[in-house]
């Protein structure tokens, strides 16, 4: 493979470099079900059509970052700035003597055996990304064949949209045949209420499609109050863990593309999930049986 040299984006934020140590014990087996890996690029290339370049964040220092916080798995989920060369994901699963799954990226016309090869590396999901500024649109019929495709192999869809663009995809979403996994809970506006319209209609789509689950995650990318607290993204996430405690994920999003604002302390973020899970039971599900079903089951 040709070596090449990447410069990340000029205005790129850099992984914490010394997170705190979380107060909050996570279960045993806990499952960090929403982080990735990145390059490092002059190995695993990143994709022509990508939106952003970002900085490396290879393999080893999710390793070290998931024993750091007293987790046990990571599910490693493809970024954009890979495209569907699913080759630093593969990498990373085939090096973590089976502590992480995958959720990769693959284009139509796929290959079955390319399919069968990434099951074999620990994939279980391909990811459809709905965010404008990340992707070009994929026509839905084709996202469909997909998912038609990955179906048989036990595999599960997970979508990554924005809250105001739920309404023109919903009739899509409920067409979907797998378990459908939400990221971070569709991107609410936190600044609006909890029981308002908006985020209705997100609990409304969970509550209309029992296939669906969501992640509970990304506190530093809604939030308008910021860190420690992220205050006014707690209500959402523990609305969604109460009312679908045996549906939802939980993740560091680890490196955490794309922020601007700040970046976020992961073990600050570690310490949110007692307020958003609050009880041992609702901790257990959503950190260690949850992930383990979904991505472990076998
Ligand atoms: C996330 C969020 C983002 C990026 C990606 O695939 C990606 O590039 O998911 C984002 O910019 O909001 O969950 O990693």
């Amino acid at each position: 493979m040709a070596s090449q040299r990447f410069t990340m984006d000029a205005d790129w934020l850099v992984f914490h470099p010394n997170p705190s140590r979380p107060s909050f014990r996570a279960p045993p087996g806990a499952v960090d079900a929403h982080c990735h890996v990145f390059g490092p690029g002059d190995v695993f290339p990143y994709a022509p059509e990508r939106k952003y370049t970002p900085c490396d964040a290879p393999k080893e220092k999710l390793w070290e970052l998931r024993d750091f916080l007293g987790f046990e798995r990571n599910v490693i989920v493809q970024a954009t700035c890979h495209g569907a060369d699913n080759r630093a994901l593969v990498d990373a699963l085939q090096s973590s003597d089976g502590r992480a799954r995958g959720v990769a990226t693959v284009r139509p016309g796929v290959e079955d055996a390319e399919l069968r090869a990434l099951h074999a590396a620990g994939v279980r999901g391909v990811r459809f990304n709905f965010v404008k500024r990340l992707v070009d649109t994929t026509a839905p019929d084709v996202l469909l064949e997909i998912a038609r495709r990955i179906q048989p192999l036990g595999w599960h869809v997970v979508i990554y949209f924005e809250a105001q663009d739920l309404p023109e995809l919903y009739d899509f979403f409920s067409e979907l045949p797998t378990t459908v996994v939400v990221d971070h809970m569709g991107r609410p506006d936190v600044s609006q209420p909890v029981d308002g319209p908006e985020f209705e209609r997100f609990i409304g789509l969970m509550r209309e499609h029992p296939n669906f689950w969501s992640k509970v995650s990304c506190p530093e990318r809604l939030s308008r109050v910021g860190p420690p607290s992220y205050a006014d993204v707690v209500p959402f996430a523990r609305r969604v863990v109460e009312t679908f405690p045996d549906r939802v994920l939980w993740g560091t999003d680890w490196p955490h593309p794309n922020m601007k604002s700040h970046m976020p302390d992961d073990g600050q973020l570690v310490d949110l999930i007692p307020k958003i899970a609050p009880t041992a039971e609702l901790q257990q599900k959503l950190l260690v049986d949850n992930p383990m079903r979904l991505y472990w089951s076998d």
